[in-house]
């Protein structure tokens, strides 16, 4: 467990911390092993590498929307790493990163954003949820299932994901009430960016920061360094397991940045300056930061750079024309695929669907 002296110092407005951008780590330091810091460093440049050519297929119209995360691979890949195999992973539509860690994999993910629904049916064993779009309905399956997990005695904890944005919704404060009341096992991960699409983090709240609102719910607040890899790695795993230990659940507000556009709709040049997004890409990069500290610890250098860049462009471009090739769901998939078993009035409409379609193609 990290010393509370280290995390209750909202009040001065401090975010837990590891590395500075040059590398070099602080008294935190867990000091994982060589093959698991690998690891984590490898799966941040596959998530950029995903991203990165998921927008380049939007753009060349063989994707739709598709909402970016370069910018945004610390506070993901660090807190899907503190994750058991056992526990829940509930995510936005911008994790692909903290998914693919958890191990939905990319070809399933391009799918989804290419409009196949099978890229959001999460394989047998991966404890982790589709999608959600509506914005923070998620905190809510969250709650429900960590209340769940307690009374059926389980010992699992679960990890969801939400933006700024999201703190707005009503959603998002009956979750974190109820998850305080029935002191359930979950940790509620507040990526931060600044904007929710256009508008900035100053007209969501007028609280001086998002994590103090755990105060009225009567549960742990943190801020983290959002891009930092190792910090979100700790603070995350500490909450984790204090929800296994049955000590309850946790808000952690991780402060980041989204290099790219909200979305391929949107053009960020039209609420921030460009010169701020390329002084932060240069001042601030996750992966950067992390790359120094692991040539400090003197398991990187250029060559090992150039052949995992290498390995994982293949990995992404495979993954991506696999995808394009996969077979859709048939409207009877979509009909089935909602309920465990379908309900008469479905059943009904399916049956009429398929007679005046003449036998169910969509
Ligand atoms: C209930 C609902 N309202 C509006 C939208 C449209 N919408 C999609 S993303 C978004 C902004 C969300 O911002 P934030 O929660 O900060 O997350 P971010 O996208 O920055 O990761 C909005 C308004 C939606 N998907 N769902």
């Amino acid at each position: 467990m990290i010393d509370d002296k280290y995390l209750y110092r909202l009040e001065k407005g401090e975010t837990f911390h590891i590395l500075d951008q040059d590398g070099s780590a602080n008294e935190l330091d867990p000091k994982l092993p060589p093959d698991v810091l690998l690891k984590i460093y490898r799966m941040m440049v596959q998530a950029r590498a995903f991203d990165e050519k998921a927008l380049k297929l939007q753009r060349a119209g063989r994707m739709g929307t598709y909402p970016p995360l370069s910018g945004q691979e610390a506070v993901q890949i660090g807190s899907a790493f503190a994750l058991d195999k056992s526990d829940w992973m509930v995510p936005s539509y911008r994790e692909a990163g903290a998914m693919m860690v958890k191990g939905v994999p990319m070809k399933l993910q391009y799918m989804l954003w290419m409009g196949n629904d099978w890229g959001n049916r999460i394989p047998d064993g991966v404890n982790c949820l589709p999608v959600s779009i509506p914005v923070g309905s998620q905190t809510l399956h969250a709650t429900g299932m960590a209340w769940a997990a307690n009374v059926r005695k389980e010992k699992n904890a679960f990890l969801c994901y939400f933006g700024d944005g999201a703190t707005s919704r009503g959603d998002f404060h009956e979750s974190l009430n109820f998850a305080g009341v029935f002191q359930v096992p979950a940790v509620f991960l507040c990526s931060n960016n600044g904007f929710a699409i256009s508008t900035p983090v100053v007209l969501q709240t007028h609280a001086e920061t998002i994590a103090q609102k755990a105060i009225a719910y009567g549960i742990r607040g943190y801020r983290l360094d959002g891009m930092d890899v190792l910090a979100s790695y700790v603070l995350a795993k500490d909450a984790l397991d204090r929800a296994k230990k049955g000590e309850g659940p946790t808000l952690i507000e991780a402060l980041c940045y989204r290099f790219g556009p909200h979305t391929t709709a949107d053009n960020p040049d039209l609420y921030r300056e460009k010169e701020e997004v390329e002084r932060i890409k240069k001042e601030k990069d996750p992966i950067a930061r992390f790359r120094n500290y692991l040539v400090k610890r003197k398991l990187w250098d250029d060559q090992k750079e150039k052949a995992l860049i290498e390995e994982i462009d293949r990995l992404v471009d495979a993954a991506a024309k696999e995808a394009e090739k996969a077979p859709v769901p048939t409207f009877e998939d979509l009909v089935r695929n909602v309920f465990a078993e379908t309900p008469p009035y479905l059943e009904d409409e399916l049956n009429y669907f398929k007679k005046v379609s003449g036998g169910g193609k969509p």
